[in-house]
């Protein structure tokens, strides 16, 4: 028996694996289909979690199970059907957890329901957008009243005066002596650093609250079923108490972009607005029923803010030596500064224009 079957049989199975394939395109973690023998068995995904990212694997599980549990109870008192398909379930192990540790590896694996007749998809036209914008909404609004607290389980993931601070010391260390060729890049993301940080201010002041948030909420971290509806949100390790602009600002980062996260044609990234109104117009219904105005106000600053934050991140982790993200070839991460960098100059450029358009939605 292989490796993978031999992980996956550490779970508590309906049917027989037979088939275990490479999933989706994660910069984390690495995800494997698995397929039963048995028409009638569920399939399944497997995960490897990647422990030097997640440290505290079981704090990791303890707070996707206790995010999992309450949307699925809340779905189910609002009558919702089907709802395997609405979020995701994790399966125990034989010892009754939901993670197995292979020693013999030393990596943490985890298994969940694959949902039937669903998909991801890289990019998204406007009708999706209003959909996910009201999904993502919506999926504040189910945790908001969740009873346990969250571990943040990476600590101050989304703290911008923490992501400089670590660009700073990778510039101090220059351990692999690339620094020569990116300082315009970094003074150009230092200069902006002040403004970039108006939310810890905001929040110092006791004027910007923390909520649960996904976290991590680009287009490819939802599943749509075949008529183009969101099934459910999927991705829920960095799901933690952050500022609700983590996931506003993310998925435009993602989804609003016409070119890609790591397009070397910089000409081919610039924001598109339409799927900006879309989105608002549907976050803007999800989170009604918490979002406070300061929050609302500052949603094209946190448009901004994540092809920023991307930026320092990945600029860090070039000057590390690419110890973080995957990369497919050496200057991927600094291909991928670059395109966040055009991305955020092409937002800086329509602030106004966001403005005038959260305050007719607002209306509407
Ligand atoms: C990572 O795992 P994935 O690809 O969904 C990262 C996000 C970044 C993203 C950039 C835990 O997400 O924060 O925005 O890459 N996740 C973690 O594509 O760092
Ligand atoms: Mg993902």
């Amino acid at each position: 028996m292989d490796r993978l079957t031999h992980i996956v049989n550490q779970f508590v199975l309906e049917g027989t694996p037979e088939r275990i394939t490479p999933l989706g395109n994660g910069l984390i973690n690495d995800t494997y289909r698995v397929e039963s023998a048995e028409p009638t068995a569920p399939d399944y995904v497997l995960q490897r979690i990647n422990h030097a990212i997640f440290r505290d694997v079981p704090q990791l599980q303890r707070n996707i199970e206790s995010v999992t549990r309450h949307i699925r109870h809340k779905l189910e008192q609002q009558g919702v059907e089907n709802l395997d398909s609405r979020v995701l379930r994790f399966l125990p192990t034989h010892q009754g957890v939901t993670y197995w540790y292979d020693s013999e590896q030393e990596s943490y694996w985890r298994l969940s329901l694959l949902i039937p007749r669903s998909h991801t998809v890289e990019t998204v036209n406007a009708v999706y957008s209003e959909c996910a914008g009201e999904a993502f909404g919506n999926f504040q609004t189910l945790l908001a009243d969740l009873p346990d607290q969250l571990a943040e389980t990476i600590p101050h993931f989304h703290d911008m005066e923490y992501r400089l601070q670590q660009l700073r010391d990778s510039v101090d260390a220059d351990r692999v002596h690339r620094l020569q060729g990116v300082r315009p890049l970094v003074e150009e993301l230092m200069g902006r650093a002040e403004a970039m940080c108006l939310a810890e201010r905001l929040h110092r002041e006791g004027r910007l609250p923390k909520r649960i948030c996904h976290c991590d909420t680009k287009v490819n971290n939802m599943l749509f079923d075949d008529e183009g509806r969101v099934l459910c949100v999927i991705d829920l390790d960095t799901v933690m108490p952050s500022y609700v602009f983590s996931d506003f600002g993310d998925f435009l980062r993602t989804a609003a972009n016409r070119g890609r996260e790591d397009d070397p044609c910089l000409e081919a990234v610039s924001f598109d607005m339409d799927i900006f109104r879309a989105f608002t117009r549907g976050y803007l219904r999800g989170a009604a029923p918490f979002l406070l105005p300061v929050e609302r106000e500052h949603l094209p600053y946190a448009a901004a803010l994540f092809p920023y934050m991307q930026a320092v991140r990945f600029l860090t982790d070039y000057l590390a030596g690419d110890t973080y993200y995957k990369t497919a070839y050496p200057e991927h991460n600094l291909v991928r500064t670059r395109a966040q960098l055009q991305l955020l100059r092409s937002v800086e450029q329509r602030q106004e224009e966001m403005k005038a358009i959260i305050e007719e939605e607002s209306e509407s």
